[in-house]
């Protein structure tokens, strides 16, 4: 990536496993035209997203290690990875057509719309860094984080990189831990923004201003499991959120941030249901596949000689495989394990809502099926 010059930058920011890397990696890695952009009120058309390293530098050398990462996941291999271990800062490019936009005004007379301005079609290339870290760096816990002089300098990194963000993605499951876990790790984030925000205001004019906060609840397609192939529908409805988001500990840790976030002069907040491994193509059905053994994509790319298999499968074979001696698996054989190819594990991966807060943290355009502004955010909080 190139140090000449201070990229606009957003840094994400969650728990450790809330699922910051693997969205990062299939934002680089995914079919443009799954990345929910062309949908919502702000979409854009023909995107394309690159990465932008000097060869042979640590950044190409960590995104290699993203698509590993990727591959590994869709060849349901992902115990071989790492976690992530430091903060790394990654140069990227995207590149979209911005359609005619004709803005309306609601206010007219009788309540007839009336049209007030028109921005032309355009053609806009975004160039930024996106710092992604490890969980526990950003917001660690005290007496059990070690304060040794490495983890104390990969928190810093972590803190330089949101120190010289204009935009945080904030990452929070949307199931899973139970209620006070998730309201001590949002306090423990919410510390380490309100410190962020002191710093920027200290160093006003050398440090960039935060202008937004996309809060994603991540790993969504679970709360849509009972759904079948209507799962992915679902999730784009907001009303499907509501028992969700009342009396949600994150959301109600965040509230002061929220209600901030409303005022003149802050920052501005947006809610964000995202899924990395989203549903499946064409069917819909969640893509996950809860297998205790090994908790995954339901559409990996399954080994013929894998060490789960008993023998050989036919290259050919599209039909279940009836090779893995798990007693759990009898109720899940009607759809899995299936021999994908790759390339078929690949194509029916269909990521939800995963491009959306990026594009909202740096640049404020509101995109993709379905997210909640901090007002609506607050209803459902007191509702
Ligand atoms: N069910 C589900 N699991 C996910 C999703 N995204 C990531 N994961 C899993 O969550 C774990 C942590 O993900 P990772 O991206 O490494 O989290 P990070 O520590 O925040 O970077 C991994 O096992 C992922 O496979 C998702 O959308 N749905
Ligand atoms: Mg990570």
């Amino acid at each position: 990536m190139k140090k000449d010059k201070k990229l606009p930058t957003i840094t994400l920011l969650g728990q450790a496993a809330s699922g910051k890397t693997n969205l990062l990696t299939a934002f680089l890695n995914h079919n443009p035209s799954w990345l929910d952009l062309e949908d919502g009120p702000d979409f854009v058309q023909n995107f394309s997203v690159s990465e932008m390293f000097t060869s042979g530098s640590e950044e190409e050398r960590a995104f290699d290690y993203l698509r590993t990462h990727y591959a590994s996941l869709l060849a349901g291999k992902e115990y071989l990875l790492e976690g992530t271990n430091a903060a790394r800062r990654y140069g990227i490019k995207m590149s979209f057509h911005q359609p005619a936009q004709a803005k309306v005004q609601k206010s007219g007379w009788l309540g007839i719309p009336s049209l007030s301005s028109s921005a032309p079609a355009r053609e806009e290339e975004l160039e930024f860094s996106i710092v992604d870290g490890r969980g526990a760096d950003a917001a660690p816990v005290e007496m059990i984080q070690s304060d040794d002089k490495d983890a104390t300098a990969r928190r810093q990194e972590y803190r330089d990189g949101m120190d010289d963000s204009s935009g945080f993605v904030l990452f929070m499951p949307l199931m899973s831990d139970d209620e006070g876990t998730k309201a001590a790790i949002s306090q423990r984030f919410l510390g380490e923004i309100t410190e962020s925000l002191r710093r920027k205001r200290e160093k006003l004019g050398t440090l960039p201003k935060l202008q937004r906060i996309a809060l994603c609840f991540t790993k969504c397609e679970r709360a849509f499991m009972n759904d079948g192939v209507y799962a992915a529908e679902s999730a784009t409805e907001m009303a499907r959120y509501d028992g969700f988001f009342r009396g949600n500990a994150v959301l109600s840790t965040f509230r002061s941030l929220l209600a901030y976030s409303l005022k003149d002069d802050t920052f501005d907040m947006r809610v964000f249901p995202v899924s990395t491994y989203g549903f499946v193509r064409n069917s819909g059905s969640p893509n996950f596949y809860p297998w205790s053994k090994s908790p995954g994509l339901l559409t990996r790319a399954v080994d013929p000689i894998d060490d789960y298999a008993a023998e050989p499968i036919d290259d050919y074979a599209a039909e279940p495989i009836d090779v893995y001696d798990d007693i759990d698996l009898s109720k899940y054989k009607d759809h899995f394990p299936i021999a994908l190819k790759d390339d078929q594990a690949r194509s029916l991966w269909r990521p939800f809502n995963i491009a959306p807060p990026l594009l909202y943290a740096l640049t404020g355009r509101i995109t993709g099926p379905v997210s909640f502004s901090a007002d609506r955010a607050l209803a459902h909080i007191s509702d």
